[in-house]
């Protein structure tokens, strides 16, 4: 006899209840997650050696939104298209048109990315530029990009600084944090009280031998000078080999500066590669840090956001398949026994308080997930079979000319 998703729900509650576990609780935290769906991810996009292009991917603003709706509608927690100032509008330069059109599609525009790297100007930096005009051009696009936030209702600006140096003596490094704090201070300044500044950080890459906001020490501190409207984002992908990121998010989260995620997996270096892939273990401890802060009556007031690279899978399954790994790694994260993991800490019974938290990550939440899918009004439980099986992407390879997406050359 073939077990029924309601017989696995109901021997999976029953292990949990076990384990102190309130399962209303647990999927009430599942359905009220949102995470924001990246405009640039739906679109051809790959390495700087190449991309290939994806019969059916995205190549207009309008198609980006169809994707991020067609995703919503398989996962229903997804209701966000984040955008960057340079993609994300109309041939003519307008941005309401977008909004509308999202709007029909039943969805919403998230976190606004102004544009520091694209363009000849930003040769040696935008706000950190030795260049004068340079500066004062980007503090305009800061204002532009306010002015735009505004009309869009958009309340997360995101901000990564790509600005850095090549050589040792390029520039004076004082000079550059300075003129750092004057270019965020004047974005800052700008936004009304209800936008918050999230503020990236990346280790290299576009440039080599320094990165103005280089680490998550740098923009807490940062983040610190600027006030309250100020939070850190981590990328998962933008930390050195070895790091422990759940620290990271549990030292930020203690300091109230956590301000948002853009999540990958890396294997190396700013991979970009499906959430959960590469190493689920890490998303499960960085959400457990995230609910004990929660119990803990810290704010985790936090906006997620996929920030991912589809160069070989089709993008549209890449995401709802990262979306998924994401509730897993979340779902496992609410349900570690944290009364018993409290008394085996107390005791310093360093097994058991490991063996605890891993019970949790080795749990099969599926039937739980599966069953937060129904309530929430999907038509079935596996969005991705859900996608493959919707005919959408036989009908946007019919209706889509290919074309390779080549980012850069300016907004
Ligand atoms: C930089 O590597 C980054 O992670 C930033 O978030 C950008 O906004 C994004 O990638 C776009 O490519
Ligand atoms: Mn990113
Ligand atoms: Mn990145």
């Amino acid at each position: 006899m073939a077990y029924t998703l309601k017989d696995n729900y109901d021997a999976l509650c029953e292990k949990l209840a076990s384990r102190n576990v309130d399962i209303e609780w647990v999927k009430n935290k599942l359905k009220e997650q949102r995470i924001e769906l990246p405009s640039w991810a739906v679109g051809n996009s790959g390495t700087r050696y190449g991309t290939f292009s994806d019969k059916g991917a995205a190549v207009t603003v309008w198609d980006r939104i169809d994707d991020c709706a067609e995703i919503q509608r398989c996962l229903g927690i997804t209701p966000l298209m984040a955008t960057h100032v340079c993609w994300d509008k109309t041939e003519d330069g307008n941005f309401i048109p977008v909004k509308e059109y999202a709007a029909e599609k039943g969805m919403r525009l998230g976190t606004l990315h102004p544009n520091t790297f694209s363009g000849q100007q930003f040769r040696y930096g935008s706000m950190c530029s030795p260049v004068r005009e340079v500066r004062e051009q980007t503090k305009e696009h800061f204002a532009e990009c306010v002015r735009i936030a505004r009309e869009l209702n958009c309340k997360t600006i995101g901000m990564w600084v790509a600005d850095g140096t090549n050589y040792p003596g390029q520039d004076v490094l004082r000079e550059r944090k300075h003129r750092l704090f004057e270019g965020l201070n004047c974005l800052c300044s700008a936004m009304d009280s209800d936008m918050t500044l999230l503020l990236e950080y990346k280790p290299f890459e576009p440039f080599f031998y320094t990165t103005d906001v280089n680490d998550w020490g740098m923009s807490l501190l940062m983040c610190e000078k600027l006030g309250d409207q100020a939070k850190v984002l981590v990328d998962l992908g933008h930390h050195v080999s070895g790091v422990n990121v759940e620290q990271i998010i549990a030292t930020l989260l203690d300091e109230q500066k956590l301000g948002g995620f853009h999540f990958n997996n890396r294997r190396y270096a700013d991979d970009d590669l499906i959430l959960g892939t590469v190493n689920p273990l890490e998303i499960f401890m960085i959400y457990k840090e995230i609910t004990d802060a929660g119990l803990d009556g810290l704010p985790t007031d936090i906006t997620y956001m996929l920030d991912q690279s589809h160069n070989i899978e089709n993008s549209i399954e890449g995401i709802i398949y990262s979306v998924m790994n994401i509730q897993t790694a979340f779902a496992k994260s609410l349900i570690i026994d944290r009364k018993a993991l409290s008394d085996s800490q107390s005791n310093n019974d360093t097994v058991l308080s490991n063996k605890l938290v891993m019970e949790a990550f080795e749990t099969d939440v599926q039937p739980l997930i599966e069953t937060v899918r129904l309530e929430l009004g999907l038509e079935n439980t596996n969005p991705l079979a859900n996608y493959r099986n919707s005919g959408y992407q036989k009908k946007i390879e019919a209706t889509r000319t290919a074309v390779a997406l080549t980012l850069g050359g300016g907004c």
